[in-house]
């Protein structure tokens, strides 16, 4: 078992590729096995200027836009953009979203409403007097086309298209931003961190915590809280038996700390202030030091208001040492792992769903997502990091992962899997045999995760494996 490339290598070679494969568009469209589903875009009324759909975003603590005008019959496409759980109310009217968690959306129909001034507003306590109102205009016209019948739901799914649904422009959503990944954008996470070697040996690394722009999406520029200006944070790769130094400085606005999430430390260095050490103040700085002992698959994040920071994007991937494989040539649940089997590329896979990151793999929504490039009968050791609030059943076509780990420990009977199933703080490590070329869709398999009626975005990538 050897690893002919590292992971620094490969996260570079990645991007190097993205301009190749920019060219495949089409081979990733025939790639693309998830269906459509979902209402509609900014349609204009045919008969107002008012669109028909509008988007709106609940944060802490605002409601955005806060003041809407949508022509008679139409409906709000509500996301969630915040951490907290937040739903929107139409005041006095019954009308009102599912109560929605970080990162989840709902189409709210208003077929029901007279024209009219309505206020609207978050019912969990406390929101709409921290800033989560507005209001909602209805614009009359008189003539709408056959209005969207509210009790309609013969259509399945979200039960509330009407006559007026423009199907062709679903399609052409989905179609149009499948063919844009993969998209470049500003910003690459993961870079590999060059630790400073100090007389004794020991390596000394670096991370700043500071607020950037992050450009999460095509054009979507977002407040990212980040180290050394990534997302995810720079990765740490150290060696068991290394001693370690990481220095710590706070250019947040408030107080941090940060916790090896995984790794074994004394209980000084675990980053929970102020149990185990006093808050890092803004603009200060402050030193970790333990030995890494054992291999291990874990990250780093604040502990401290973890809350706020991580998920706008604080946090990175720590490895130490190689992850034993299964013995080349043994048999597992029926397939053969080649004699010759070697790790060709070790590539960590971040994902996360709430904050202003969102529904994300290594901190980029799609089509801004790094497709993961392989030739033919290679080997992908893949790690799974879950930073987010909720459960990514993560799905790969083609060719089944193999579930080599769990939080860094490897597993004493491997299993195959096509669909891994990993919760928040948790990781798991896989091992890919890149058989079948192709383009590849490889996503979350919370449908909602992975598409909206504005087309494919969050937690979508592909793998590509060349002949
Ligand atoms: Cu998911």
């Amino acid at each position: 078992m050897s690893e002919e490339r590292t992971v620094g290598a490969i996260a570079v070679a990645v991007v190097a590729l993205v301009a190749l494969v920019l060219s495949a568009g089409a081979l990733i469209t025939a790639a693309n096995g998830t269906g459509g589903s979902a209402p509609a875009l900014a349609v204009a009324a045919a008969s107002s200027d008012a669109p028909i759909e509008v988007s709106v975003e609940l944060t802490e603590f605002a409601i955005t836009p806060s003041s809407i005008e949508i022509a008679a019959s139409g409906s709000l496409l509500v996301t969630n953009g915040g951490v907290a759980q937040h739903d929107l109310a139409v005041v006095d009217t019954g009308l009102a979203t599912p109560m929605l968690n970080a990162g989840e959306s709902a189409t709210l129909d208003l077929s029901s409403l007279e024209p009219g001034t309505y206020d609207i507003l978050c019912t969990v306590a406390g929101h709409e007097a921290g800033g989560m109102k507005g209001t909602l205009t209805v614009v009359g016209t008189g003539t709408q086309p056959a209005a969207a019948d509210a009790g309609d739901d013969a259509n399945g799914g979200h039960g509330d298209h009407g006559a007026d649904t423009d199907w062709a422009a679903l399609d052409a959503a989905m179609h149009d931003t499948i063919l844009e990944f993969p998209a470049a954008t500003e910003g690459l996470g993961n870079q590999p961190l060059e630790p400073t070697i100090l007389e004794d040996g020991t390596k000394r690394f670096e991370l700043t915590a500071e607020i950037i722009d992050w450009e999460v999406a095509p054009g979507k520029v977002v407040e990212g809280w980040a180290y050394n200006g990534q997302i995810p944070g720079p990765m740490i790769q150290t060696q068991p038996g290394d001693k370690v130094e990481v220095v710590v400085t706070n250019k947040l606005p408030l107080g941090t700390d940060v916790h090896w999430h995984g790794l074994i430390v004394p209980n000084a260095q675990d980053g929970v202030s102020p149990l185990t050490q006093e808050l890092i103040e803004p603009g200060e700085s402050h030193t970790y030091a333990f030995t890494t002992e054992e291999a291990a698959v874990n990250m780093y994040h604040p502990h401290h208001h973890a809350q706020m920071k991580v998920p706008n994007g604080m946090w990175g991937v720590f490895l130490v040492g190689d992850l034993p494989m299964p013995e080349a040539g043994s048999v597992i649940g029926g397939k053969t792992l080649p004699e010759d089997m070697t790790v060709d590329q070790v590539v960590p896979m971040v994902v996360n769903d709430a904050g202003t990151i969102g529904m994300s793999l290594n901190g980029k929504s799609f089509p801004a997502t790094a497709p993961i490039v392989a030739k033919k009968g290679d080997n992908i050791l893949l790690h799974y990091y879950n930073e987010g609030y909720q459960i990514h059943p993560m799905h790969l076509h083609g060719m089944p992962q193999l579930v080599v780990a769990k939080d860094g420990y490897p597993l004493d009977q491997p299993y195959w899997s096509d669909t891994v199933n990993v919760a928040p703080g948790e990781r798991f490590s896989v091992l890919i045999p890149a058989e079948h070329a192709g383009v590849w869709a490889f996503h979350c398999h919370i449908l909602t995760h992975a598409e909206s009626d504005e087309g494919m975005y969050g937690m979508v990538t592909a793998l590509i494996v060349e002949e």
